[in-house]
């Protein structure tokens, strides 16, 4: 028996013992990038480390990318805590580690407790300091707590899913798995990605220029469960695996919190996947770039670095290095090439994530060569055309300015047509039923209007429509929820631009006169500000058209972007 398979025998022995001792020790509930480090710690995808590193070992895996007996180890992996729960913990002692239903996972014998110097992290493991030019700097400075605490671990459960069980392999598992199937070569693919034609040719030529089998694992990170994506792209992979000859290829989840530390990231990822079992590890020439497959932005790392950080060490580490062949479709040979084979006269096809995104936003085709029916089918689902999509109308403006009469004249319209379910959420509506406890104050206005944001984000993920109709003063609450929402399906700000003195004139609730007159404190647009939106969908002045002819000016745009038919 190897070091290796000998130390999944080890490690959960004592769990029942350990429960019964553990009720006497101070105990934390980790946050989701915590969970996911310490599930591949306890079934080992992390060896050789038996828990979280002291300070020498995170001195050195920083300087050296090794630990302190020479191992070779890219990324440092510390519980980090906060300064009060730092100053609780002493060297020599116990801690309970929970999931986030205090469910005791695993017990942390402390061997150091110190604060890091997070700019020297940033610059070891990510190339940079600068947390504007990086998403993993960021990370570190703003959701990694100030204190690290190593230490060894002993493990009483794994964290507990129950999504996809099946296809939650353990390295145990994956050892097993590979050797009871007579898989000797064993090529890993890692993706956070959708996955069609071209990938399979890309990952069976890979396969064959290795004489090895596939397993392909897809990162299953932090998003889930509350993110329906995760769920599209696992039946995708499940789809996708279809395609390959029988017993060529295994799917197995990594619940893996990525860095995106591009060469040090595509290293680590290189010795998660031989502790996995395989022989072979396919890598992009952007690996781990935090940026790879943006459109919008350039790559971070330099083009190959990944690939010759991982082939300088394939020896010490003990898995081969195999560089991705990007693979397209040249139309006149109908099949996948690789792209260095293709020339200019050869008519190559590709669609780009965006076009894809396109067309299945506008329920257009999206052919055979590019991917696979049944892929396409739980992409459809997932990303339904715009006409089945949910969406917010956010009305916002003055009181008086029209906002509740629009947001009645667009649900009676919206309820005649029957085709999703409406929910009416005007500023009277909330203030008495979601926020009757809330004040006008700044602080209490913008938590009034991010509570209705996500009331209409989870309306709007379901399909439905969420109207909207708050004052909504302030840019930040309103951008907040832009955000939020364009994430669920669509997101339409009407901004209401019916001059103050209008506003004033119907006073229909004697509002104004009352906050002229001193009675009503701090009242929008006498004595609190309003800031007009800068990015309104529609923007309507009351004092110029009917609510019907409003309401009409809504349904063009809808209809024209494709919400309505
Ligand atoms: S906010 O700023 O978006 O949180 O306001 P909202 O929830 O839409 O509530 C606005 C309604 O509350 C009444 N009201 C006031 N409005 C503005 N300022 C002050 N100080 C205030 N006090 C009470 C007012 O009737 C608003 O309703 P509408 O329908 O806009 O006239």
């Amino acid at each position: 028996m190897n070091d290796y398979s000998e130390s999944l025998l080890v490690h959960f022995r004592r769990s029942e013992a350990l429960k019964q001792e553990a009720i006497g020790f101070p105990s934390f509930d980790l946050n989701l990038r915590q969970l996911c480090d310490l599930e591949l710690l306890l079934n080992r995808a992390f060896y050789p480390l038996d828990g979280y590193l002291d300070q020498a070992d995170y001195q050195s895996v920083l300087s050296q990318m090794r630990l302190t007996d020479n191992t070779v180890w890219p990324m440092p992996i510390c519980l980090d805590v906060t300064g009060k729960i730092a100053n609780t913990l002493k060297t020599g002692a116990k801690l309970g580690l929970n999931d986030q239903e205090g469910f005791l996972l695993a017990i942390l014998t402390i061997s150091d407790i110190w604060q890091p110097d997070k700019k020297m992290e940033a610059a070891a493991i990510f190339g940079t300091a600068d947390a504007k030019l990086h998403p993993g700097v960021k990370n570190l400075y703003e959701n990694t707590n100030e204190w690290y605490v190593g230490g060894t671990l002993e493990g009483i459960s794994l964290p507990i899913h129950y999504d996809f069980k099946e296809i939650r392999l353990s390295p145990a598992e994956t050892h097993r798995r590979f050797s009871l199937n007579g898989w000797r070569h064993v090529i890993g693919f890692h993706t956070d990605a959708y996955l069609h034609c071209a990938h399979k040719e890309m990952i069976l030529k890979a396969a064959r220029d290795a004489g090895a089998n596939i397993f392909l694992q897809p990162v299953a990170g932090l998003d889930h469960p509350g993110n329906l994506d995760h769920y599209t792209h696992v039946r995708c992979y499940q789809e996708f695996i279809k395609k390959f000859p029988r017993n060529m290829i295994s799917l197995g989840l990594l619940p893996l919190a990525s860095r995106g530390a591009g060469p040090r990231e595509a290293l680590w990822q290189a010795i998660i996947k031989r502790n996995f079992g395989c022989t072979h590890f396919l890598v992009a020439d952007d690996h781990g770039d935090p940026f790879a497959s943006h459109l919008d932005k350039d790559n971070f790392y330099l083009a190959g670095v990944a690939q010759k950080l991982v082939k300088q060490y394939e020896d010490e580490i003990g898995i081969k290095m195999v560089a991705e062949e990007k693979m397209v479709y040249v139309e006149d040979q109908a099949q996948y090439v690789p792209l260095k084979e293709v020339s200019n006269d050869m008519g190559m096809k590709t669609i780009s994530s965006s076009e894809l995104q396109r067309r299945l936003e506008n329920g257009l085709e999206i052919p055979d060569w590019f991917s696979y029916p049944e892929v396409v089918s739980e992409l459809r689902r997932a990303f339904p055309p715009r006409s089945k999509q949910g969406f917010t109308i956010f009305i916002t403006g003055l009181s008086g300015s029209g906002k509740s009469t629009l947001a009645k004249v667009l649900m009676v319209k919206f309820l005649e047509m029957r085709d999703r379910p409406v929910t009416l959420l005007d500023g009277d509506i909330v203030r008495k039923n979601l926020s009757s406890e809330l004040s006008f104050s700044k602080e209490h206005r913008n938590l009034n209007i991010t509570r209705i944001g996500f009331v209409a984000s989870e309306i709007t993920k379901n399909g439905g429509i969420a109207l909207c109709a708050p004052i909504a003063p302030y840019e930040e609450s309103r951008q907040a929820n832009r955000e939020l929402i364009s994430k669920c399906g669509g997101y339409i700000e009407v901004y209401m631009a019916t001059p103050l003195e209008v506003c004033e004139q119907r006073d229909r609730k004697g509002l104004y006169a009352k906050a002229r007159a001193g009675k009503i404190p701090g009242f929008t647009g006498v004595s609190d500000p309003y800031t007009p939106p800068s990015t309104a969908e529609i923007t309507i002045d009351t004092s110029e058209m009917t609510p019907a002819e409003a309401a009409q000016e809504v349904l063009l745009y809808l209809e024209e972007q494709g919400y309505i038919r």
